[in-house]
């Protein structure tokens, strides 16, 4: 059912670097044409780092798991491309639906295609407001059934963060900051909460891998929280100010469900003059490239 790209299914055979890329950012995370830039850079950085990038999403019904470049550019640019979580997979496979995947949906493709290695912006998580509207990503609850390491620069900062690190906790998902004891912001370095764990290099995230299937513990995920540069975040006062005007704007125009986060992004992008696009992108430059080098020292295991 699932379309692997000979690419990708060649260098899994061959026991090299693969590196899942989620495509919800693409079409759905950030503005045209910057995102089909974006889109393909991020697929060159996993190659310069010596691996193979798989870039996942739905087209006409079928799952694939790495794209060629005509592929990408549907994803990008496709007018009324959904946008899949893991529980429309199977809705979008049986009406021949097209769409960008999520972190929870990239997740369950990657692994039941043989990934272990996934790189995201900022995972999905509880929302604020979660008391009245009830809103948590689907992400958690898969990361929480799927083993898979999951690069990410944190949650998106829109979110709830003390809430979803306690969600994280409740669901068993393992968590560690990778250089540092702070849990990263997504736009900023800091987002003010502590981590337990810190892992120092590829290698260290591989062994935690690799401990994981020795102890065959139930499945789940590795989340490896990689803070964008302090050089490269987003200035703090002016986040934490157009941040409370994005939440506002959002309750003022009644948008609920899937349609929240894309909202709240793109609110931020113009608000900022860009800046957040800056930050943003920062970001998942560098989980992509810690993530193409996690899946190198896991490869040598
Ligand atoms: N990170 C980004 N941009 C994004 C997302 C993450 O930098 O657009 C997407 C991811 O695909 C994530 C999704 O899984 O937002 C979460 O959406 P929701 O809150 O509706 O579950
Ligand atoms: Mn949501």
């Amino acid at each position: 059912m699932i379309v692997v790209s000979e690419e990708v299914r060649e260098a899994l055979d061959a026991r090299r670097p693969v590196v899942a890329l989620e495509s919800t950012i693409i079409a759905h995370g950030l503005p045209r044409p910057r995102n089909l830039q974006v889109a393909l850079e991020l697929e060159d950085v996993v190659r310069q780092e010596g691996g193979v990038p798989a870039t996942i999403a739905v087209l006409d019904g079928r799952p694939h798991v790495g794209l060629d470049k005509d592929q990408v550019e549907r994803v990008a640019n496709e007018d009324g491309i959904r946008k899949l979580g893991h529980r429309d997979l199977p809705l979008a496979m049986a009406a021949g639906a097209s769409g960008a995947t999520t972190v929870s949906a990239t997740a369950l493709l990657a692994a039941r295609a043989g990934l272990r290695v996934f790189a995201t912006g900022g995972l999905g998580g509880v929302h604020r407001e979660w008391t009245v509207t009830q809103d948590e990503s689907a992400d958690l609850g898969l990361l929480a059934r799927t083993r898979i390491t999951v690069v990410c620069a944190g949650v998106k900062s829109i979110l709830d963060v003390p809430a979803t690190l306690q969600r994280l906790e409740t669901l068993g998902v393992a968590v560690a900051g990778y250089g540092t004891d702070r849990f990263p912001g997504f736009y900023l370095s800091d987002s003010g909460h502590p981590v337990d764990w810190t892992l120092d290099s590829p290698e260290q995230v591989a062994e935690v891998m690799r401990a994981q299937d020795a102890l065959d513990a139930p499945d789940s995920s590795l989340i490896v929280a990689n803070p964008v540069p302090e050089e490269e975040q987003l200035d703090p006062g002016l986040h934490a100010r157009v941040l409370a005007d994005a939440l506002r704007a959002c309750e003022a125009e009644g948008v609920t469900g899937q349609a929240v986060t894309p909202f709240l992004l793109d609110y931020l992008v113009r608000h900022t003059d860009g800046a957040s696009l800056t930050a943003n992108l920062a970001a998942v430059r560098g989980n992509v490239r810690l993530a193409a080098r996690i899946a190198a020292a896991w490869a040598r295991v």
